[in-house]
């Protein structure tokens, strides 16, 4: 049968093996939000990286867009099991932002305009895995996906990719994030399915 050519039955195993357990793919982009969609005029919003010893380092919205630029193309998986396949964003490395920080912590809480929070290892964040994103498949980032700018660690479940980010509290304890300390897993990893705490 030439119904199904050999190319689509190979791109359909290749999505196939992308699929973390659990998961089924979509082609839409669904809005997840726990609380309303803030506004942050331009010329007020900032970036903040806060080490454990009090330093902070600040970004205003200006010196992000001068910051070197990158366009990662990653796949993105939910909690609630939809996963979205070669999404491309723009943005800053969290390994640029860091570049100049002094720190010995171990762990990040990652907050939110609007009072989000998430935490995760220092480490989740650093070598090419992290990236505050202000684009995404090439227009300016939507409000209600996070924009003006969103934090972007696709290699964990995505609500670990706080919305509407304003900063970054590096601290040596693991605090809990909102979903985490409601019972969602501490660290998400997709591929081990680890939903809620106790996977
Ligand atoms: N500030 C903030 N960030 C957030 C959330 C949120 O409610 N508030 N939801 C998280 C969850 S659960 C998911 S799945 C993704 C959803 O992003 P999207 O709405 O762009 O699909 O954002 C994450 N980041
Ligand atoms: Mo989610």
């Amino acid at each position: 049968m030439g119904i199904v050519s050999p190319g689509f039955r190979r791109r359909r195993r290749d999505e196939d093996s992308r699929l973390p357990p659990g998961q089924y793919l979509t082609e839409d982009f669904p809005v997840l939000s726990a609380g309303p969609t803030p506004n942050i005029p331009l010329d007020r919003w900032e970036f903040v990286i806060a080490s454990e010893d009090g330093r902070e380092y600040r970004w205003t919205w200006d010196e992000l867009l001068e910051l070197p630029a990158e366009e990662p193309t990653v796949d993105i998986h939910c909690v609630t099991k939809w996963s979205k396949l070669e999404t491309t964003w723009r943005g800053v490395s969290l390994d640029v932002l860091m570049e100049d920080v002094e720190t010995t912590a171990d762990f990040a809480l990652a907050h939110s305009y609007g009072g989000y929070t998430t935490n995760l290892p220092l480490e989740d964040l650093l070598d090419g895995k992290a990236w505050i994103v202000y684009e995404f498949e090439g227009s300016e980032l939507a409000p209600q996906h996070g924009g003006p700018a969103r934090l972007l660690v696709p290699h964990l479940y995505f609500w670990k990719s706080a919305k509407w980010v304003r900063g970054i509290q590096l601290q040596e304890f693991d605090e809990l994030g909102f979903w985490e300390s409601v019972g969602y897993h501490d660290y998400g990893d997709p591929w081990r399915e680890q939903r809620y705490q106790g996977d």
